[in-house]
């Protein structure tokens, strides 16, 4: 199949944060494009020029009104729409079970049924969606191939090109970085190729189909390694009476000044009170369950374990501090310094707030949260720390990277205050001298 704008009919199957930049930067290009999304009020919104996306997104808006000119995009419900399309783009949420950690592919299976069902001959199916290793093989292609009567390869296309997405940042990430074009075939990694130079400024490289599924869960599944030793480090320094943020600078600095070898070099990532997100927590198990019953992981899921453990951790050093203060938690209002789970983001998705909260209610503290990019807790700081028996840092908002000791402490209005910093924003000395009883991560 020749790719050519203005020529070549693109149908991208979910309007979310990943679909629809993709399908409006097609269209930006030229080519016709047509999303379809269950969501029938989203359809709605987008037909009408509104946004499907929450949040800033540099760019966006520009876009959508550039294409809107060119008439190039259109949203609908319907899966006849695949039938035109020769090229369809798969950007589906895949979502892993709290309990079991396995992925439901609930909406994935639901697309890939109507995809089978109108996609037509010689057609490019290509899968951006996170999925665990195998998935291609094993559940993508036996329902493309059974729902259409098309056999891949011979066929029709089969192609895994992973998002590598960050909220607030998607078209400046769908244009820059680089991508992984994991093709069934040769064949479909040259076409996936060819199509996205169009809007892929970033290195295009070029594998299988397996190879390409393994990169994407395994590049999050190696920074949430990478966290729990850091996290595991900070467990160390405490019961060592050491400072972590101390050892995490010396140890990052043991390289020799003219080092070249990366592979020699430390990067010690940063201890915290957890690990949220919509990627990193979820794609480690994702990955494990790719190689489920065929080999027994053991540092991914234990890396998993001890991210998890460090609301619980974050709590441990709240009781430790109202024990020092000979307090009782039971009815002392503790204020909880953000909510999102990544500093100056609004983004709430798996944060390790949510945990912390339930462990300090159910310990009978009354908890009251602040975040300045969080709709339900925004609201003046000073008013919601008045009468405070403690503050818990969670989130590294700039906003807390500048509050005064004394004036928080004049606030609380409290003897021996409490600051528990979940992320290395404060400075325990000043802290300590201000007259608070200072635990931060790594550093009590
Ligand atoms: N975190 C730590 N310590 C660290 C780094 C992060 O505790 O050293 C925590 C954060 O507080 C947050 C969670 O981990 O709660 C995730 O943080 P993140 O910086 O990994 O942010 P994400 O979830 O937005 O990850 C994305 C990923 N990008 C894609 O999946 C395309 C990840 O691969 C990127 O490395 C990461 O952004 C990034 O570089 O910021």
């Amino acid at each position: 199949m020749k790719i050519i704008p203005f020529k070549t009919k693109i149908a991208i199957c979910g309007l979310g944060y990943v679909g629809f930049p993709v399908a409006l930067l097609f269209a930006k290009k030229g080519f016709s494009v047509v999303g379809v999304d269950v969501k029938a009020e989203r359809v709605k919104k987008i037909n009408r020029g509104g946004c499907p996306i929450e949040g800033k997104e540099p760019g966006l808006k520009e876009l959508m009104a550039e294409v809107r000119q060119k008439k190039t995009f259109r949203a609908t419900t319907e899966p006849e729409a695949y039938q035109e399309a020769e090229v369809i783009i798969v950007a589906v949420e895949t979502p892993v079970q709290d309990d079991t950690h396995e992925p439901a592919y609930t909406a994935m299976k639901a697309a890939l049924i109507c995809i089978g069902r109108n996609m037509t001959k010689d057609t490019l199916v290509i899968v951006e969606s996170t999925i665990a290793p195998g998935t291609m093989a094993h559940l993508v292609k036996p329902i493309l191939e059974d729902e259409s009567g098309l056999k891949v390869n011979e066929e029709f296309l089969l192609a895994n090109c992973p998002e590598r997405l960050m909220p607030g940042h998607l078209l400046e990430n769908i244009q820059n970085y680089n991508r992984v074009i994991g093709g069934m075939s040769k064949e479909a990694t040259k076409t996936a190729k060819d199509l996205y130079q169009y809007i892929v400024k970033g290195k295009l490289d070029e594998t299988d189909s397996v190879t390409a599924e393994i990169v994407k869960a395994g590049e999050n599944a190696y920074r949430d390694v990478q966290i729990a030793f850091a996290n595991e480090m900070a467990l160390l320094c405490e019961a060592l009476g050491a400072d972590v943020w101390q050892v995490r600078t010396l140890i990052n600095d043991c390289k020799k000044v003219k080092e070249t070898r990366p592979e020699a070099l430390r990067q010690m990532h940063l201890p915290g009170a957890g690990v949220g997100g919509h990627c990193i927590p979820k794609d480690s198990w994702l990955l494990t369950y790719g190689a489920k019953n065929l080999m027994d992981p053991k540092i991914i899921p234990l890396a998993r374990q001890i991210n998890d453990f460090m609301p619980q951790h974050t709590f441990d050093l709240v009781k430790q501090a109202f024990k020092e203060a000979s307090k009782n938690m039971v009815g002392a209002k503790i204020v909880v310094l953000g909510f999102a789970y990544a500093g100056n983001s609004d983004d709430i998705r798996n944060t390790p707030a949510e945990p912390l909260i339930s462990y300090l209610e159910k310990a009978g503290a009354k908890v009251v949260v602040h975040d300045p990019y969080v709709k339900a807790f925004k609201g003046s700081l000073a008013k919601i720390v008045k009468g405070a028996s403690a503050l818990v840092l969670v989130t590294d908002h700039d906003q807390y990277k500048i509050l005064s000791y004394n004036r928080l402490k004049g606030l609380m209005k409290i003897s021996k205050p409490i600051l528990v910093d979940g992320r290395n924003v404060f400075d325990k000395a000043a802290a300590t001298q201000a007259g608070f009883i200072y635990k931060g991560i790594g550093n009590i």
